[in-house]
């Protein structure tokens, strides 16, 4: 029977926590769950709990650092680093927020008419015209067929809208996914090295086994299909059922854009053997070179013949990335294609345990971003121009050259000397280190650069259990205030060591940013030089 104070305890429940009364502390980190524990996040990881005791001590000790401010280079956060958001999205969420402003006589002075009029239809398909009330778990019904209408223009291929769920940003997509194809620790998944951290993370936390396959730095970072067929054939000799192939397009970190006949052998292996494709396309608006365009896997896989029943396809989207940047908002999809309908009812059913899966500003969001204004709309002109800036400022600061500016007083208040300093933009500047090479950003937010670091700077690293690349970002970090993510986080070809940095900053920072990490790295190269 249960006790009248825990009346739904089950027996065994009375009986452990009646244990618990112990003096033993109940919870300590050895008794908790192991997959939480061992589980790593590299972007968040330990470089940046230092960056931020750093940060308190600037407050606190003005003058105890070389430097004045941290510089945070580690997260694909963009409007952390002062990118603004696009009007239009920004005025259709505050008038869906808040409906009552559609009936105002200022709304119209104050709102583009093309906001007005989206804004009212998007509350027309609400149940209860509000953003304040759980929706369809897998989001509402309307924005769901917005969704599905934007990828269809994308694509020039129809999308079905029961085939989308929207989502909280990107990463619940992959935790789902995950939670439905993982059983055991036989369950493998196939993911890129260097890697998005999250996969690691999610398949680590459901218990699976990650399987790597290794792209090929050398030829700016090549995803080739005998690698993953060497590492399929391995992982299975081992007893491991591969479960999915995850691609990353663009990649993160590396920043590469697939080609369309790439994709298409990518396609076709995940065809030949019965995997999950998991394409990851939340960079698709962040393409910086005019010979790669993206591609969805989807348009490749259509465009091959391919029918929704031949290829397990799961695509996921967010409002993190591209030019939109609403990272904070928490908005994205994924559309789940070629699986049966009673797995889709599962999908569906641990959606429904969410409640509502996704906030609604987030749908209202996504339904925005892969439906924006198009030519002819009033809002047209200033969002495609704030749309263009940002993409041509991302991409300039990923390669092309841009200028500095130093004002320097010379003889007297009246006597301004300028002087243009032609900056190579990051990646030159990389290139430009003793001892770094990096590969070219053809689209995503970051670089990727290779460090060959001195052995004995290995051997510095090795004495305080650190590995080479922490070591050095540690370094970069004291010395000069700026925060990147050490390569061991993304996985690496053993023996190679890498940086992450995100092409984020603004420009105006960039060439400041520029001389202190030369400085520092000259110095750091002078102490440890073999
Ligand atoms: N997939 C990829 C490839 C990503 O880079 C990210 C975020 C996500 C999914 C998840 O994003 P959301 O959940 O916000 O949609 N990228 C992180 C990164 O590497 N730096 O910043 C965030």
């Amino acid at each position: 029977m249960p006790s009248a104070s825990r009346p739904y305890s089950s027996p065994a429940a009375v009986i452990d926590s009646d244990a618990m009364d112990s003096a033993a502390p109940a919870v300590t980190v050895e008794s908790i769950n192991p997959k939480v524990l061992g589980c790593e996040y590299a972007v968040l990881g330990e470089i940046v709990s230092h960056s931020q005791r750093l940060q308190h001590e600037l407050q606190n000790k003005p003058g105890f650092h070389p430097f004045n401010e941290i510089l945070y280079f580690n997260v694909g956060n963009p409007q952390s680093l002062g990118q603004k958001a696009i009007t239009f999205f920004r005025e259709v969420l505050v008038l869906c927020d808040h409906p009552p402003l559609l009936d105002k006589s200022e709304t119209r002075a104050l709102f583009s008419g093309d906001a007005i009029a989206r804004a009212r239809h998007i509350l027309d398909v609400i149940p209860g015209r509000t953003t304040g009330a759980y929706s369809d778990s897998l989001g509402v019904k309307g924005l769901r067929d917005a969704v599905a209408a934007g990828i269809a223009s994308r694509d020039g291929f129809p999308a079905n809208p029961d085939d989308i769920f929207l989502t909280d940003g990107a990463t619940p997509a992959v935790h789902i996914i995950m939670q439905l194809l993982i059983r055991s620790e036989k369950d493998g998944i196939l993911c890129p090295i260097p890697q998005y951290p999250l996969y690691s993370a999610s398949i680590f936390l459901h218990g699976g086994s990650l399987v790597p396959y290794y792209l090929d730095e050398s030829t700016g970072w090549g995803l080739e299909i005998a690698e993953l067929k060497k590492q399929l054939d391995e992982a299975r000799s081992k007893g491991i059922t591969v479960r999915a192939l995850v691609v990353i397009n663009p990649g993160n970190p590396t920043g590469q854009v697939l080609a369309k006949e790439n994709q298409k052998q990518i396609v076709d292996f995940c065809k030949s053997e019965g995997l999950v494709l998991l394409a990851d396309e939340v960079y698709q608006d962040n393409v910086y070179v005019d010979d790669k365009k993206f591609n969805s896997f989807k348009k490749i896989a259509r465009s091959m013949g391919y029918e929704d029943a031949d290829l397990l396809l799961v695509s996921i989207q967010s409002v993190s990335k591209g030019y939109y940047g609403e990272c904070g908002k928490r908005g994205g999809y994924m559309e789940v294609t070629g699986f049966s309908d009673e797995v889709k009812e599962q999908i569906r059913k641990v959606a429904t345990v969410n409640l509502c899966f996704s906030n609604i500003s987030g749908q209202i969001l996504v339904s925005l971003v892969m439906n924006p204004p198009k030519i002819g709309d009033e809002s047209y002109e200033s969002f495609n121009a704030e749309k263009q800036g940002i993409l041509s400022s991302l991409a300039r600061r990923a390669k092309v050259y841009h200028h500095s500016i130093i004002i320097t007083s010379l003889l007297s208040r009246f006597c301004v000397r300028l002087c243009w300093f032609i900056i190579q933009a990051l990646e030159d500047a990389f290139n430009g280190l003793e001892g770094v090479t990096c590969n070219k950003a053809e689209g995503a937010m970051y670089l990727f650069p290779r460090l060959h670091l001195p052995q004995k700077a290995i051997e510095a690293a090795k004495v305080i259990n650190s590995a080479p690349d922490v070591f050095y970002a540690r370094r970069l970090l004291d010395a000069t205030g700026i925060v990147v993510v050490p390569g061991s986080g993304f996985g690496q070809v053993p023996g190679t060591w890498h940086i992450r940095c995100t092409i984020l900053p603004q420009e105006e920072k960039i060439p400041g940013i520029i001389s202190r990490l030369h400085a520092f790295h000259e110095a750091f190269m002078q102490q440890f030089r073999d």
